[in-house]
């Protein structure tokens, strides 16, 4: 019995430690950087990135995103392709230089009408699992940022619910990127790479089915005796 209670504090303890070890790690689609104010003209420079932290390829048909002031349905563009495990994916463009930190498209896209450039305001970006076409007022996102000032317009977030300010406004040139625990300015953007990792599915399912085991071999032992 204390062998028993020795292992599941362990274990325990392996979990607790898997959970600290994952910061900046996502399960999920989700929104990794924006780059909403590029320096220059807004027009045709603007791009979002996505990160897939699942473990599966996703299918973007599926997808899309909705972005406003007052409302995520000012502006919607339906999303098209897909994106591979713990890869990167930038809609937005289709101009490409220095001005916007070079990205390099997934999806080249002329976002229109532009993005809000935030203020005093807050304005919002968010994932939708639906079609463009289906975006209302009231649709809840399955992922949002709201950025900038106050969030006056009551943007809501994936709860329903109205959303905190993820993240105050970035000046022009810098972008709002994700880091898995929270939304940071970034002074230099990194279209198409950053520091988000998938979580390690297969290995927390292997150390709870090597958990398992052993408390299934204890237990054999303690009635064999
Ligand atoms: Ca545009
Ligand atoms: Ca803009
Ligand atoms: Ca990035």
């Amino acid at each position: 019995m204390k062998a028993m209670i020795t292992l599941v504090c362990s274990l325990l303890l392996v979990f607790g430690g898997l959970g600290a070890a994952q910061a900046g790690s996502v399960n999920t689609l989700v929104i990794s950087e924006v780059l909403y104010d590029p320096a220059g003209g807004d027009d045709q420079r603007e791009w979002i990135e996505l990160f897939n932290g699942t473990a599966g390829v996703i299918d973007l048909a599926e997808w899309s995103i909705g972005w406003g002031g007052s409302a995520y349905s000012y502006g919607t563009l339906q999303l098209d392709g897909t994106i591979d495990p713990a890869a990167y994916f930038i809609v937005g463009g289709p101009t490409s230089d220095l001005s916007n930190s070079s990205p390099s498209y997934s999806l080249a896209f002329d976002i229109s009408p532009d993005l809000q450039n935030s203020g005093t305001i807050a304005d919002g970006i968010a994932l939708f699992h639906t079609l463009a076409s289906s975006i209302t007022n009231t649709t809840v996102p399955f992922f949002s940022v709201i950025y900038g000032g106050a969030n006056s317009s009551s943007l809501i977030d994936h709860t329903g619910s109205v959303g905190a300010v993820d993240v105050g406004d970035a000046p022009s040139g810098q972008s709002i990127e994700f880091l898995g625990d929270g939304w940071v300015i970034n002074p230099s953007p990194n279209p198409g790479s950053g520091s988000l990792s998938t979580v390690p599915v297969p290995s927390a399912i292997w150390m709870l089915a090597s958990g398992l085991f052993g408390l299934v071999g204890i237990k054999r032992k303690s009635k064999t005796e």
